[in-house]
């Protein structure tokens, strides 16, 4: 017989702290007995009045996805949730579960996703938390969430045989609905209310030819029905573009190390006018032209100067908000536009409040994260269709936008260095080296200049004032370059050291320097005081942005 069944285990899990974008760990912890329900309960036990509410629940398809959709329906039955609204086969992306949550008011979402990690039985697997604004839980939630996990022996769910969800449609379990739908229609449709695709469709069809990496991830349904059904291009347009559980073997972070096929196409071929990829769960995005690598950071830049290309931004601009370790860039352009620009710590959590109250418009990240006041993630199909539609307003190529940005903004030389997956001591070691080095740095000559200041970076939310500390370790030079070391809260492997270089608008006719060229004298004088690359034993970064 169906009942509520209570489960009781021994010992608690202790290690469900969620990161940078919620609980990420591999697809093997995940696998472990009652790993991800214990997470779930704690999760549902923090949230008021969820009796009879609405909830999104949805995955970027990763091997586990379906099994996991299948518990929480359970254990949201035994909970009395009302409804739960599903997808065909549980694929949702981030950004399209974000705009779910908005439009069917729902309460809450719990989006099954590690995002750019690798997938499979050997790859990681994740649960993020959105709240009812359709962006991720705030640290205070996670928080209690991470609190009440570390001391939870039991939980419940209704034990019934979830039935398949291949097809649109409905049904019932206990006294909750389960709504099946399409999970990119009502995406699609957002796009098509922001974009004037027919504006794109006349620009792609006309000698300018694109390719979309999906990374085997959750875009490839999405991309299809823009680009193909929608815009009309020929599915050649496509790559990688089925989903599968392990993404074919890729990791689906769309940089230009794991991108590399697409780079090869774009910078080494030149095969196309313009490439982009998308990551695992569909918010991170990479802009390519031919010849031509787009930095994140410039990407934001020239999204937040174009907005009025746009039909669904025009004269709409409030403010627009980048995370610390984000190059200036955007800075100088909105200045220009006259409007404030936020400055926060590293996460699209903090950009939540800011956008409820209408401050800023646009916010973006260094790591391929763009978005607006659409949703309440970053976008990654979003921001490439930002781009075609600038790129079919103004009939121009990817560098001659970007040359045409430099030459009026200045330019900011900027790259990120990543050592991945590092023994977890010598990241640390390297870590509270330069965090006692701070105090000593003020006024002393670093590089080619002095430095300004040199701190661990802290914010004030400026809606609900919460004090969030150490977000990252700052050397703000005289020159107005900026170094900045942050250890990976998003990682499953030992640790990950980021390092973030930028050297503030050179504007002085020295626009097509290579960035590593530009920055190196930043690069090594880091070297030299931190000794990186003797202490991890590698003589260049695992990924270098
Ligand atoms: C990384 C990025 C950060 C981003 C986060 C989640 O975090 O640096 O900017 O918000 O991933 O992205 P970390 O702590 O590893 O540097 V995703 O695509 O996982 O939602
Ligand atoms: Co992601």
């Amino acid at each position: 017989m169906d009942k509520v069944t209570h489960i009781n285990i021994k010992k608690p899990f202790k290690d469900q702290k969620p990161g940078t974008s919620g609980l990420r760990k591999s697809t093997l912890q995940f696998q472990e007995p009652h790993y991800l329900e214990i997470f779930v309960e704690s999760v549902l036990r923090q949230i008021n009045n969820l009796e009879g509410s609405t909830l999104i629940v949805g995955g970027d398809g990763r091997y586990g996805n379906k099994k996991a959709i299948k518990k929480i329906i359970q254990i949201c039955a035994a909970h009395n949730v009302g409804k739960i609204i599903i997808t065909k086969d549980g694929f949702l992306s981030t950004p399209a579960a974000s705009n779910l949550i908005r439009k069917r008011n729902a309460l809450l979402g719990i989006i099954l996703s590690a995002s750019h990690n690798p997938g499979g039985v050997n790859g990681d697997f994740g649960i993020k938390v959105n709240i009812s604004n359709g962006g991720p839980a705030p640290e205070k939630l996670t928080n209690q969430i991470y609190r009440c996990s570390q001391s939870l022996l039991e939980y419940k769910f209704y034990d019934f045989p979830v039935p398949d969800f291949a097809s649109q449609g409905s049904f019932k379990i206990k006294e909750m609905f389960v709504e099946i739908i399409d999970g990119v229609e009502e995406y699609v449709s957002l796009m098509e209310k922001i974009f004037d695709l027919d504006q794109i469709g006349d620009y792609l069809q006309n000698d300018f030819s694109i390719i979309f990496d999906a990374m085997n991830a959750v875009t490839g349904p999405y991309a299809r029905e823009l680009f193909v059904n929608k815009i009309g291009l020929s599915e050649n347009c496509l790559m990688n573009s089925t989903p599968l559980p392990n993404f074919g073997n890729l990791h689906p972070d769309p940089n230009l190390t794991y991108a590399n096929k697409l780079a090869d196409l774009l910078l080494n071929k030149r095969s196309f006018d313009f490439g982009a990829a998308c990551d695992g769960d569909g918010d991170r995005n990479m802009i390519l032209g031919r010849s031509c690598f787009v930095n994140p950071s410039d990407s934001l830049a020239v999204i937040t100067a174009n907005t009025n290309l746009i039909p669904g931004y025009k004269n709409a601009m409030t403010g627009v908000a980048r995370s610390m370790p984000t190059s200036m860039a955007v800075d100088c352009v909105a200045k220009e536009l006259n409007i404030p620009c936020y400055e926060t710590p590293t996460g699209w959590k903090f950009f939540g409040n800011l956008l409820d109250s209408d401050k800023i418009t646009i916010c973006g990240e260094e790591s391929f994260g763009t978005g607006s006041n659409h949703v309440r993630e970053k976008d990654g199909l979003w921001a490439v269709l930002f781009w075609l539609q600038i790129l079919a307003a103004k009939k121009c190529s990817v560098m001659d936008l970007m040359n045409q940005h430099w030459s009026k903004f200045g330019r900011n030389y900027y790259s990120r260095h990543d050592y991945e997956a590092i023994p977890s001591g010598i990241a640390n070691q390297i870590y509270e080296n330069l965090e006692s080095l701070l105090p000593n740095l003020k006024n002393e000559k670093f590089s080619n200049s002095l430095v300004l200041d040199a701190d661990n970076f802290s914010y004030e939310d400026p809606i609900d004032k919460t004090i969030s500390t150490n977000q990252g370790l700052r050397i703000i030079l005289e020159n107005n370059s900026r170094i900045i070391l942050r250890l990976s809260g998003t990682g499953t492997k030992g640790s990950t050291l980021r390092l973030y270089f930028e050297k503030s608008s050179l504007s002085n006719g020295k626009l097509d320097l290579n960035p590593q060229m530009a920055l190196q004298d930043l690069i090594t004088s880091l070297d030299d005081l931190l000794n990186i690359s003797t202490l991890t034993k590698m003589n260049r970064p695992t990924v270098i942005t």
